[in-house]
C-alpha cells in the first residue's frame, strides 16, 4: 500500500528559486514519502528530462516519484505516476496507456469529483484547497474540513489533503479524514527543506499514532 503521509510538491517560486533537483534531493532525503514534480513554466520535453533526474535520485532514497499533467513524461521517465487536474487527460484513458502499478492521482473539488474519479480508476485523489493558499492562483475557495470528511465517507481510495496545510493544523486535517498532506510553501517556504520535511513529518507520525 502506498504511502502519502507526507506528499511535498515542488515548486522554484516558493522555495526561492531553488531547483525541482534541489528541492527533491532535500526532501527525500529527509524522508518525505511521495516527490510530485511541478512545473508549468516547462515544455514537455524540460518535464522529461528533469523528471529522469529526479527518477534517479528517489530511486535510491525509496520516494515516489509523481508528475504532475504530463502522462508522458511521467511514463518515459520512469516515475511512479502521473497527478492529473480535472482538465487533464480523463483517468479513465490514462490507466489505459499506464502499465500495471503505475500511480494516477486526480485533483477533486468534492465528494461528487471524488467517487468519479475512484470509479475511472484512481489510484488516491487530492482535495483542495482545504485552507486559503497563496501558492496556486487559480485555487479557488477553500474547501474546508466538513468537504474533507465528506470525501473521506465517499471513496474508498487514500485522500490526499492540500492547499494551506502547515505543521499547526496538520494534525487536526488528520483527524478529519486525510489519509496523506500535500504541501508547497509550509515546506518550501522554508530555509532549510530537510529540517521543515522533518518537522512536518513528526507532526503526522505523531498525530497518526495519537489515531491508532
Ligand atoms: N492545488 C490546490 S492548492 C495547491 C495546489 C497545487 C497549492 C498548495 O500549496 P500550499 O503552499 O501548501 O498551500
Ligand atoms: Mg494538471
Amino acid at each position: 500500500m502506498t504511502r502519502y503521509d507526507l506528499y511535498v510538491i515542488t515548486d522554484r517560486k516558493v522555495s526561492g528559486g531553488r531547483s525541482h533537483v534541489q528541492i527533491t534531493k532535500e526532501a527525500a532525503g529527509a524522508g518525505a514519502d511521495v516527490i510530485q514534480l511541478r512545473d508549468k513554466t516547462m515544455s514537455d520535453e524540460e518535464l522529461l528530462e528533469t523528471a529522469r533526474e529526479l527518477k534517479g535520485m528517489t530511486r535510491s532514497t525509496g520516494t515516489i516519484l509523481i508528475v504532475n499533467d504530463s502522462l508522458e513524461a511521467a511514463l518515459r521517465s520512469g516515475a511512479d505516476g502521473v497527478h492529473l487536474g480535472q482538465t487533464d487527460l480523463p483517468v479513465r484513458e490514462a490507466r489505459e496507456l499506464a502499465p500495471l502499478g503505475f500511480i494516477i492521482g486526480v485533483s477533486v473539488a468534492d465528494a461528487e469529483e471524488a467517487l468519479e474519479a475512484e470509479r475511472m480508476g484512481a489510484d488516491y485523489v487530492g482535495l483542495g484547497p482545504i485552507y486559503t493558499t497563496g501558492s496556486k492562483d487559480d485555487a479557488g475557495p477553500a474547501c474546508g474540513l466538513e468537504a474533507l470528511k465528506k470525501v473521506k465517507t465517499a471513496v474508498g481510495i487514500p485522500v490526499v489533503a492540500i492547499g494551506g496545510i502547515t505543521k499547526g493544523n496538520a494534525a487536526e486535517t488528520l483527524r478529519n479524514g486525510a489519509d496523506g498532506l500535500a504541501v508547497i510553501s509550509a515546506v518550501l517556504a522554508h530555509p532549510d527543506i530537510g529540517e521543515a520535511v522533518r518537522e512536518m513529518a513528526a507532526v503526522i507520525a505523531a498525530a497518526k499514532a495519537g489515531r491508532a
